[in-house]
């Protein structure tokens, strides 16, 4: 688990690379999509925090060019803060999930993301579990297919290209999310896990870990932040390269963005 290869961001806390063992469970092959996420709001009444607060974060590039004007995010100003941007409306009032059933629901905060496991009677997967299903059986490889990013000029997962944050030329055939089954499945059957949208896991973020042998790690006890795994569609090298299985972010657990979503585990 974790790496110290040159690709990688020590500051997330992605190394040492260290031995983990994880018990027999059973990872979801696809990302929560918008029409299983549908299913358990009719059923349940869940409200998101997205809806409760009123607004989430999208990124500027999808928003349409007489969009009115919206608050941006001081560190990273393609971020707009946009009023009325829920999981039913990705990008804000005027926008829908026509032709994105089968995308991966995004605007869904981690608390979201439990109650949708309660729901469905599974659960998030440790990090741990994560990077071990994403890793599809290869080891101390950066992609679930090995260690080229376009192996023979192919792409092989959703994630920026072009120019950062202005120019796309959509030659992985995306912009922003893509249905969650897209791409080759890794050794393991899963689709998408990195790319496309960034994951909760369980586990507390921090980026220390212990450097021996370990079983079931479930991360650190206390603190607020929750692990997200494997890059969204807006990772590019020039500006951040945690399209990989083992690039790690964090984010509080009422939080959501449109490049953020979930996939369940269950027992084994
Ligand atoms: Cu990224």
């Amino acid at each position: 688990m974790g790496s110290d290869d040159a690709l990688s961001y020590p500051e997330d806390g992605e190394g040492p690379a260290r031995r983990v063992r994880v018990s027999p469970f059973a990872p979801d092959p696809c990302c929560v999509s918008n029409a299983y996420f549908g299913a358990f709001v009719d059923t349940t009444g869940h409200v998101t925090d997205a809806e409760r607060y009123g607004a989430s974060f999208v990124f500027g590039g999808l928003l349409p060019d007489d969009f009115p004007p919206t608050r941006a995010v001081a560190a990273a100003p393609w971020w707009r803060e946009v009023l009325g941007a829920d999981w039913r409306h990705p990008e804000g009032p005027g926008s829908d999930l026509a032709g994105r059933e089968n995308h991966p629901v995004v605007h869904v905060s981690w608390n979201d993301a439990i109650a949708y496991c309660a729901w469905a009677e599974l659960r998030l997967p440790t990090e741990a579990e994560w990077e071990y299903a994403a890793r599809g059986g290869l080891e101390q490889q950066p992609f679930p297919w090995g260690d080229e990013l376009l192996p023979g000029g192919r792409h092989r997962m959703n994630v920026w290209n072009g120019s950062f944050p202005d120019r796309n030329t959509r030659e992985d055939g995306y912009l922003g999310t893509c249905p969650v089954d897209a791409f080759d499945p890794n050794g393991y059957g899963l689709h998408n896990t990195t790319g496309n949208v960034w994951e909760w896991t369980a586990d507390r973020f921090s980026t220390g870990h212990a450097a021996g042998p370990c079983e079931d790690p479930a991360g650190p006890t206390t603190g607020t932040a929750r692990v997200l795994r494997g890059g969204s569609y807006l990772c590019h090298a020039s500006y951040c390269r945690r399209y990989r299985v083992s690039a790690r972010m964090a984010n509080t657990p009422e939080s959501s963005t449109g490049n953020i979503g979930f996939r369940c585990a269950g027992s084994a």
